[in-house]
Formats: structure tokens, sequence, C-alpha cells
């Protein structure tokens, strides 16, 4: 029996670093409105979405948590957008950064239900770049700087008729996060993101950017039988390029939307969360296929090492 679900996916175009929360928040109000009209139940918005992409940019951990940090979720900056999806009925994923009261600092996202509770959160786990200043590279990627790793794990949470994962950009190209949520029977998996196109580290074809973008995301649906709602922050900030490509992929690992802008940009899609039993029942029935006793190495090293002796026969 089809379990249907409205799937809006809210990409924005540059926030730059003039542009203020009231500012911000306007803009998601109107890609909310847009979601409400295409009578969408919930609505992904992006990593770090109420501000620029901020970990690209060389300041102290106070600089950073006086301009760029929330203390508190909702707080009067984003207590509009709230109110809006309560009265909407509509429920949200949103990226930011936390401050917690002890003063610790995660790229966070939350998980709003149709009621304006929120219901789920997520920090993030993988973090990329390089926790000291690199001045020679033409911008940083201080997320290891700016951030703690995560420590909530990968939660998949039980609301508005579906499993819902959650994880946040880098996170997406590991395939040990959508099989934590796979595990938990997660039947959809939310992504925000923010991906500069062009790499600091190599001189990577900026296509190959979008190509292992789509690929992390068509790999991790189909190989998990989930949908995945993905919400990029893309186009230029501040003359820093981030690639589009905002996408709901199906757990055919089908692309179902595709944004075709680098700016404020509604996708929507009425997707069937049953779509995802067929694959959970036969090609990826994790109970009768899986042999963990064989996968030891995964969560006994982090880095590659040699090879292991042969087993005996
Ligand atoms: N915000 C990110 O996590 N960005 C990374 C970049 C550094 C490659 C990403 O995986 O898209």
């Amino acid at each position: 029996m089809s379990r249907k679900l409205g799937l809006a996916v809210a990409q924005m175009g540059p926030v730059h670093l003039a542009d203020d929360r009231a500012k911000v928040v306007g803009r998601l109000l109107e890609l909310l409105k847009e979601a409400k009209s295409r009578s969408a139940d919930f609505v992904v918005f992006p990593e770090l979405a109420l501000t620029t992409f901020f970990p690209r940019y060389w300041m102290t951990q106070a600089e950073a948590a006086e301009k760029y940090f929330e203390a508190t979720m909702p707080n009067a900056a984003v207590q509009p957008l709230f109110d809006a999806a309560k009265a909407a009925g509509i429920g949200f994923y949103l990226g930011y950064a936390e401050t917690t009261p002890e003063g610790r600092h995660f790229n966070t996202s939350i998980l709003v239900d149709k009621k304006g509770a929120i219901v789920g959160k997520y920090r993030k786990i993988h973090l990329p770049g390089h926790a000291d200043h690199l001045p020679k590279a033409p911008f940083q990627h201080l997320e290891k700087f700016f951030f703690e790793v995560g420590n909530l794990g990968f939660p998949v949470t039980e609301t508005m008729g579906a499993k819902i994962g959650m994880c946040i950009c880098n996170d997406r190209r590991w395939p040990e996060t959508w099989r934590m949520m796979g595990l938990q029977g997660a039947e959809l998996g939310m992504l925000g993101y923010n991906t500069p196109s062009w790499n600091i580290h190599w001189p990577e074809p900026i296509h190959l950017r979008m190509q292992s973008h789509i690929l992390s995301l068509q790999a991790g649906a189909y190989q998990n039988a989930m949908w995945i709602a993905a919400a990029g922050k893309c186009g230029s900030e501040d003359g820093f390029h981030m690639i589009g490509g905002s996408a709901i992929v199906s757990p055919a690992g089908e692309i179902t939307a595709l944004a075709s802008t680098e700016d404020d940009e509604l996708l929507f899609a009425n997707v069937d969360m049953a779509l995802g039993d067929t694959f959970r029942q036969h090609i990826f029935n994790f109970a009768k296929h899986r042999r963990p006793e064989h996968y030891g190495l995964i969560t006994e090293r982090v880095g590659a090492g040699p090879p292991l002796p042969p087993q005996k026969e």
C-alpha cells in the first residue's frame, strides 16, 4: 500500500557576509510559501542555512561564535519560520551552527514536525577540511577548527508517517552514514550541504565535484532502499562559488528531481515511502543477506592498513 509524502527541497542561492538573519529567514519563508502552494508535508533546507559558509574565512573561534552561531533554537530571528511552518502544517529540516549552553560548538541540523516541535537533532560527524590557518590556500575550510565532531550518532526519527534520518554535507560521501540509517529502517534520509566548487587540496576538475555529489546520493539511496532529499546552498557567496545540484533521489537510485539553477529554488515530488519496501524485502533484505561477521574491519580500523592474513579454509 502506498504511503505518500509531499517532499520539498529548498535550494538556496548565495548568502553573503552582509546578509543578516532577518533577510535569510525572509527567503526561507518565501520558499516555505511555495512549498505550501505545492501541498508539501515537509521541506529540507541546507546546511548552515542561516549564514554565509563562514568556515571559508580565518577568524578566531570567539568571533565566529559571536557572528555565526545560534545559542538557542528557535531564537527570535528564526521564530517566524517556526510559526509559518506550524501555521502551514509543514515539517522541516534546517541546518545551523550551534553553541550549546556549555559553550560547545557543532554543525547541527534539526527536524521539526508539523506542529513546530523539534523532534530530532543531528550534529555533523564527518567534518572535512583542516584546523589550522592555510594562508596560501585560495580560501579556508575550517570545519575542524570551528566545530567538534557530532556526539548524537545518526538518529532516525519516526515522525509524519515516515522513518527519517539526518546527515550533513560531507557525511554523504561515507557509505557508513547511509548504512547507519538503513540499519534503523530509515525510509528517507535528509541532507543539507555547502560544497565549494574548487578543491583547495588539488586541482580537481569542477565537473567532478557535481559528479561525486550525485553519485554519493544515488549510491546511498539505492544501497539502503531509502529516499534521499538533498538541499544545497550554492552560487557565488562573495566570490566563492559552490555547486548547486539539489536533488530528490528514489530508493531505486533514480534522480526524481534536480535543481536547474544556482539560486533559491524549490523542488517538489509526491514520493511514496513504500517504494523502498520492495528493495528492503528482496535485494537489500539486510537480515537475510548481510554478513557482518565478515565486516569487522569497518569498525576496527579507521585508516587503511595491511591486508589481513588469509583465513583458514
Ligand atoms: N561542507 C562540506 O562538508 N563540504 C565538503 C567539501 C569540503 C568537499 C563536501 O563534502 O561537500
